[in-house]
């Protein structure tokens, strides 16, 4: 019999032998399934079912799931994973799939099913309208951040937990795709299309202030150990339905600056938004996700100062010009990774869906051309966002699409 007692990648009938050896979730007598669900570029996931319950098994395996880049990744995620899944549930009850059963040996976690939810990036291509968006993602930001931060935490155990959450492969991942492929293509797994050669030759691969401003915001990524931040929160990590958002998918996480997630989740939104601009033209779902936007901003800036200035531990930070001082730098950054989310995504290898679904290649290149613009003007202008009026950023976009429908 199969003890599991050493750590080798699963296949579906491996994963049945586990949920019934170890894991007693299901009776006996029931006839269990088992599918792979995974979609992402990292890790294995399986829905095991008996039919009317069911239960999610996440494994790590050794390489990216495609292993073109011939990378290894610290199988221990897996655990670290699990474990960030249930401080979200701590800090913010129900924003977070419920951890059922975790095996350090097998570098696998169960979760609950999240079966009445969607995907959020499907449900905004779908065009699916939620009210409660803006709410729950910003609570999510500000205290899945500022609760492990140092003016929250004991400053040793936050030290301590900054050292635990050290995830070398992982961010090296983002150091390369995020910050350094969309200028310099060192990979050679740049795609886009081919209209857009010149324009990327001009604007990314030989634009020097540009480099300029990614490299700052590389460095800042490796060294700024803020708070413990999710470090890859795009649409397709949030699952949502009408009462809740759940965030998942936090095998990136680690001790960064707090203006990563918040800038990721911001140019997701906009995939979202340019995809509706270029392809459905029901103006009513456009202001839907101008408003969304527009009010994470909104919301993210009042509940930063807030939480604050209520909770914080330390003294010599309680100082009004201070929170404005540090939130003014958390804008910074947001918006430039904001910036960067949008370049990589559109530039290179890991795609997005606003993109790829496209079919028609003079609307996808228009998109792109849209959405590059997009992102060169927030890195860009990184420092003015930062300081501008929150309902100026949603102008300053439609501002840059109008510009590029008006000139063809
Ligand atoms: C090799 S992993 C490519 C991308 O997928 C993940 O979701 C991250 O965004 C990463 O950059
Ligand atoms: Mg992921």
């Amino acid at each position: 019999m199969m003890q599991f007692n050493e750590y080798f990648l699963m296949k579906d009938e491996d994963v049945l032998l586990y949920v019934k050896d170890k894991l007693k979730y299901f009776s006996q007598n029931d006839n269990i399934t088992c599918k792979e669900i995974g979609d992402g570029n990292i890790n294995y996931v399986y829905r095991i079912s008996n039919g009317k319950e069911s239960i999610i098994l996440k494994q790590a395996g050794v390489h990216t799931r495609s292993n073109s880049s011939g990378r290894i990744l610290d199988i221990n995620r897996n655990s670290r994973e699990a474990e960030i899944l249930s401080h979200y549930n701590n800090v913010l009850p129900n924003s977070a799939p419920k951890i059922i059963h975790i095996d350090r040996v097998m570098n696998l976690f169960v979760m609950e099913d999240l079966k009445d939810f969607l995907i959020l990036r499907d449900a905004l291509i779908n065009g699916k309208i939620y009210n409660h968006l803006q709410e729950q993602l910003t609570d999510f930001l500000v205290e899945s951040t500022l609760s492990t931060a140092d003016f929250f935490m004991d400053a040793f155990d936050k030290k301590e937990n900054a050292a635990k959450y050290v995830n070398k492969e992982l961010c090296k991942i983002s150091e390369e795709l995020v910050f350094r492929e969309p200028f310099f293509n060192v990979l050679n797994e740049n795609v886009f299309s081919n209209e857009l050669n010149e324009f990327v030759n001009d604007n990314l691969y030989n634009n020097k202030k540009l480099q300029l401003e990614a490299a700052k915001l590389k460095y800042e990524f490796m060294n700024n150990a803020q708070a413990l931040i999710h470090g890859d929160l795009h649409t397709g990590s949030i699952f949502v339905n009408e009462n809740y958002i759940k965030v998942m998918d936090c095998e990136f996480a680690f001790y960064g600056p707090i203006g990563y997630d918040l800038g990721t989740i911001t140019a997701n939104f906009l995939f979202a938004y340019v995809y509706h601009l270029n392809i459905n033209k029901d103006k009513n779902y456009h202001s839907f996700l101008f408003n969304v936007i527009n009010d994470i901003i909104r919301l993210f800036k009042s509940k930063f100062t807030a939480k604050f200035l209520n909770d914080s531990n330390d003294i010599s930070v309680k100082n009004d010009d201070y929170i404005e001082y540090y939130l003014i730098d958390v804008l910074k950054t947001a918006f430039g990774i904001c910036g960067l989310e949008i370049l990589r995504r559109t530039t290179g290898c890991a795609r997005v869906k606003e993109i790829e679904s496209v079919d028609n290649a003079n609307i996808r290149k228009n998109i792109e051309y849209m959405l590059l613009n997009i992102g060169i003007e927030c890195l860009s202008y990184r420092e003015r966002l930062a300081i501008s009026k929150e309902e100026d950023f949603m102008k300053f976009i439609d501002n840059i699409a109008d510009n590029i429908n008006n000139n063809g």
